[in-house]
């Protein structure tokens, strides 16, 4: 009972310090984004290949959760990106406060602000980082029973992205399965099956990140 009690205390408190996020982001006229997946899915593959095609057009500040190491905050500084890395730890997901105190250090003075939550598809999911979408992704060699394995998560996201998926014909992934598991999950999602490194959907993602910056804007 007592576990219970103090999981929802820490649980509201993360709420409204997302709260707090969220106006600054209004305020400020930023869109923004949190990147969440099992580790190895793709997700700074992803974030690679979509500031190549954004960069140009808008500014863009990032900020790397992870529970140690600055490898991929690196990766994202080299493409010239402003870029604050939040080391967790130990801990297994990033939390609204670890993300207020990042925002006092990065440019504020962008249009799209991306999140890259630590690796996991459990305990990202309940903590509220205050960004405008959750965009979950799923990388086909990590198997297709994972949706009905980890529904918390895949039900929060706005945006699902199926990576990976030059590699579909060597696995037994079965996306017809995924896709119909997705929509008993959470049928609201857009869903993209995306390669990152082939870039095979990149557009079509890349549009859905312009029309969420373009209404906040
Ligand atoms: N074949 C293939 N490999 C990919 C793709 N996207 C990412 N990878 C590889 O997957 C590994 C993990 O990618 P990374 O972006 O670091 O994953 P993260 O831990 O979710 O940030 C790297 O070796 C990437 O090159 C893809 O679309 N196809
Ligand atoms: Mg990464």
């Amino acid at each position: 009972m007592k576990k219970v009690v103090v999981e929802k205390k820490i649980l509201e408190r993360n709420d409204k310090a997302a709260d707090k996020i969220r106006d600054i982001f209004k305020e400020k006229g930023i869109f923004s984004l949190n990147f969440m997946s099992s580790p190895g899915a793709g997700k700074t593959t992803v974030v690679e290949k979509i500031i190549k095609y954004l960069s140009g057009k808008y500014r863009i500040s990032f900020i790397d959760g992870d529970l140690d190491t600055e490898r991929d905050a690196q990766r994202i500084k080299n493409l010239g990106i402003d870029v604050v890395q939040i080391n967790t730890s130990g801990a297994c997901h990033l939390d609204a406060d670890m993300v207020s105190k990042a925002l006092k250090k990065i440019s504020l003075k962008c249009d799209l602000l991306i999140v890259e939550n630590v690796g996991n598809l459990v305990c990202p999911a309940t903590f509220d980082v205050g960004c405008d979408k959750n965009v979950v992704i799923l990388s086909t060699p990590e198997g297709d029973d994972k949706v009905k394995k980890y529904p918390v998560m895949f039900n929060v996201a706005d945006c699902i992205l199926i990576n990976k998926i030059d590699l579909v014909e060597f696995l037994d992934f079965d996306l017809n399965k995924v896709l119909k598991e997705i929509k008993d999950v959470n049928p609201k999602a857009r869903v993209i099956e995306i390669s990152a490194k082939q870039g095979d959907g990149i557009d079509e993602f890349v549009d859905w990140i312009e029309n969420g910056i373009k209404r906040v804007v």
